[in-house]
């Protein structure tokens, strides 16, 4: 087996929403594995800390500010992207949000904000590198789904809703495009130690111990768990993977969970 399948050398990677958490550890992985790694953020302070953060580890990143909602903004940023460093092979569709409100205290408002950057972001982003791709005769497209793509909990109508619409946005893009060698697959992280689910980690949240019992590996993931499976998906060895979740999840979605003692 030639092990070079794995390689990302020369290919153009952009991971959304890259400047901390899992897309900063999932970008630097693909540097290491030879990408060149593009990463926006809505915020330039953020963009700054994350060129700052791939610095120290000796990663030169292109850094954008962009929100991933804003269509005009994506196009734009893509376009950008396409003339200062080359058209995309590879992107993740990273970024997102939670807000973790019990559904029926939730406005509408609330809702849409979570469905518009979990679910609509990688629709504008995915639609705008997906022609690049056809003309280049190869593409990779790596959308960051959840356990809530699958399971339902108190408090995240919204953020299921999105995650169970990426999944199926996911094969619809593999259907639509697999004919053009593009490959879309999700990832379904578990629970990952991330800014993202640090309120569920603080002492004495009983939510820490039941995620820790309801996962077979008996411990939180941490980002790095995500990078083989990630590099996997965004390389050659992965080209007749299409339209499928990979869950990294400790085995949550295997398990009935513990019978009470
Ligand atoms: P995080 O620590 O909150 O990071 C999310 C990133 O997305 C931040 O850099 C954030 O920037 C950015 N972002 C949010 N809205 C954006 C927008 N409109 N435009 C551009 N960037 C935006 O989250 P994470 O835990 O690393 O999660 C990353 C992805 O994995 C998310 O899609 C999340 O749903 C998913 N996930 C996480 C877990 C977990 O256990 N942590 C498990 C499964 C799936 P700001 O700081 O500016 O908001
Ligand atoms: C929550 C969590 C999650 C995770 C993740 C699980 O409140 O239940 O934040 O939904 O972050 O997406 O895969």
């Amino acid at each position: 087996m030639d092990m070079n399948m794995f390689s990302l050398e020369g290919k153009v990677a952009l991971v959304t929403g890259g400047s901390y958490g899992i897309g900063f550890a999932l970008a630097s992985a693909y540097a290491k594995a030879g990408a060149t790694v593009v990463f926006n953020d809505i915020k330039q302070e953020l963009v700054d800390k994350g060129i700052a953060a791939y610095d120290e580890i000796g990663i030169k990143a292109h850094g954008y500010v962009c929100d991933v909602t804003n269509e005009e903004m994506v196009n734009e940023m893509v376009a950008q992207i396409e003339r200062e460093v080359g058209v995309i092979d590879i992107l993740v569709n990273n970024a997102g949000i939670i807000k973790r409100i019990p559904m029926c205290d939730m406005t509408a408002a609330e809702f849409r904000q979570v469905i518009d950057v979990d679910l609509n972001a990688p629709f504008i982003v995915s639609k705008a590198v997906i022609p690049s791709m056809i003309k280049k005769g190869h593409g990779k497209i790596i959308n960051i789904c959840s356990m809530m793509s699958e399971l339902g909990r108190e408090t995240v109508s919204a953020y299921a809703a999105a995650k169970g619409g990426l999944k199926m946005l996911t094969k619809n893009i593999c259907s639509e495009y697999g004919q053009y060698n593009i490959q879309c697959n999700g990832i379904g992280p578990g629970y990952i130690a991330t800014p993202q689910t640090e309120p569920l980690r603080v002492a004495g949240n009983p939510f820490n111990d039941f995620i820790i019992a309801k996962t077979p590996a008996g411990r939180w993931g941490t980002t790095e768990d995500l990078t083989g499976p990630a590099i996997f998906l965004a390389s050659d060895a992965s080209n007749f993977v299409n339209g499928h979740v990979l869950y990294v999840d400790g085995g949550i979605l295997a398990y009935i969970g513990k019978q009470p003692e």
